[in-house]
């Protein structure tokens, strides 16, 4: 039986909800993100209205170099509880209507409605029904896919942003795939689409019609390809927390080279994302660290625990021994953030993995949370925190 896969991504997330929030910024270019301090500001873009977009703004974009292309833009810093908020109201809007759900970041996600679209007069009809709901819940605009395959849906609904409804229809899959470049087929690296161009092999439609000879060429995966080319693509919607994740970063005055400086904001950074976990009510098992070194050069560096935290002294704890061996030689330090992913709720138990001495964190998170809740986040940081983020 063809499956109806749904791509949700929702339109310009962080900066409609501000326009959503503010009327007086409708239609106009709104920016989201660091600081631009009148083009001196040095953190990036973390994304913006479609009106900012036609000034060339984009998200990840140096925030200076927004300022340069749209200095008439109205600058904002996000607001993630917001933002949160808004994701946690349209994952309830989805509950509506498939138990089989996706969600692959704060405003995308994937919902298999194969089984319930009946429910609403077939899959096109499910998915107007969705578009409409999400706006009715949130008064927010978002772009949809559908089609008999995960790839294709999101590929689909990147087609007519924003607010659109792009359906591939099980008779036109291979259709719809055949004109895009081998780049966009899920699972294909870098290399391989080397090897492809380097055969003639340009379009997902070329590969499909890839003769045996050349399939081999690309060894045990040239089958497979080749399958995935004819729209063969069995990866199921899988409800998941693993590509969800809670992180913050800072970008430094001046690049710095002062351990002190990193470290304190590295712990600063540890606290800020625990506390936003538990607000959440999630815990998760891989901290990651991320540094972006003068000139840009970025890294990752990440442990993967045997249970899940959102501890700050763990997470703390895990960030610092990720950043001892982390060798930056002479180079100086422009950013640095923490990250947690392969989150599951908060209140699951995993039985045997809970550290020791858990009762005893507990207690003491608690008390900082409510003391939180009460004077706002800014209130308490741990001995050896930074205040300023
Ligand atoms: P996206 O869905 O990539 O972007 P978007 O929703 O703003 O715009 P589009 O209409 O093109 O989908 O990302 C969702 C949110 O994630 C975005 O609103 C802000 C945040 N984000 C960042 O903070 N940094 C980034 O580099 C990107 C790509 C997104
Ligand atoms: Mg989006």
């Amino acid at each position: 039986m063809d499956r109806s896969i749904v791509h949700v991504d929702m339109d310009a997330f962080f900066a409609a909800i501000e326009q959503r929030d503010d009327p007086s910024l409708k239609g106009k270019p709104v920016i989201i993100g660091a600081d631009p301090k009148g083009g001196r500001g040095r953190g990036v873009v973390s994304t913006c209205s479609y009106e900012a977009r036609k000034f060339g703004v984009r998200s990840a974009m140096p925030i200076s170099e927004a300022w340069r292309r749209c200095p008439e833009g109205i600058y904002l810093a996000p607001a993630f509880h917001k933002y949160e908020e808004a994701s946690a109201r349209i994952r309830e809007v989805f509950y509506e209507f498939t138990p089989d759900i996706e969600q692959v970041s704060i405003d995308e996600a994937f919902l298999d409605i194969t089984r319930s679209s009946h429910l609403f007069g077939g899959p096109i009809e499910t998915c107007r029904r969705l578009k409409a709901r999400v706006k009715e819940a949130t008064g927010l605009t978002c772009s949809v896919g559908l089609a008999p395959t995960k790839m294709a849906a999101k590929i689909a609904s990147d087609l007519k942003k924003p607010d659109g409804l792009v359906v591939v229809p099980p008779g036109g899959l291979v259709a719809f795939l055949a004109p895009l470049d081998i780049s966009k087929l899920w699972g294909l690296g870098p290399k391989t689409a080397e090897a492809l161009r380097s055969r003639g092999i340009n379009t997902v439609g070329e590969l499909a019609s890839a003769g045996d000879r050349e399939l081999r060429a690309l060894g045990s995966h040239g089958a497979d390809l080749k399958r995935l080319a004819l729209g063969e693509d069995p990866r199921e919607v899988r409800e998941t927390y693993d590509t969800r994740s809670v992180g913050n970063e800072i970008t430094f005055e001046k690049d710095t080279s002062d351990e002190r400086e990193i470290k304190e904001s590295l712990l600063a950074l540890s606290d800020k994302v625990s506390s936003r976990l538990r607000e959440g009510g999630f815990k998760g098992r891989t901290v990651t660290l991320r540094i972006r070194l003068e000139g840009f050069e970025t890294y990752t560096r990440a442990r993967t625990l045997s249970f899940a935290t959102n501890y700050a002294d763990i997470i703390g704890r895990e960030i610092m021994t990720l950043y001892a061996a982390f060798q930056r030689g002479r180079k100086k330090v422009r950013l640095v953030g923490v990250r947690v992913s392969g989150l599951m709720p908060a209140g699951e138990k995993e039985g045997l993995f809970e550290e020791e001495g858990d009762a005893r964190r507990e207690k003491a998170h608690k008390a900082i949370d409510a003391i939180r809740e009460k004077f706002g986040r800014g209130s308490i940081y741990r001995a050896g925190g930074k205040k300023d983020i």
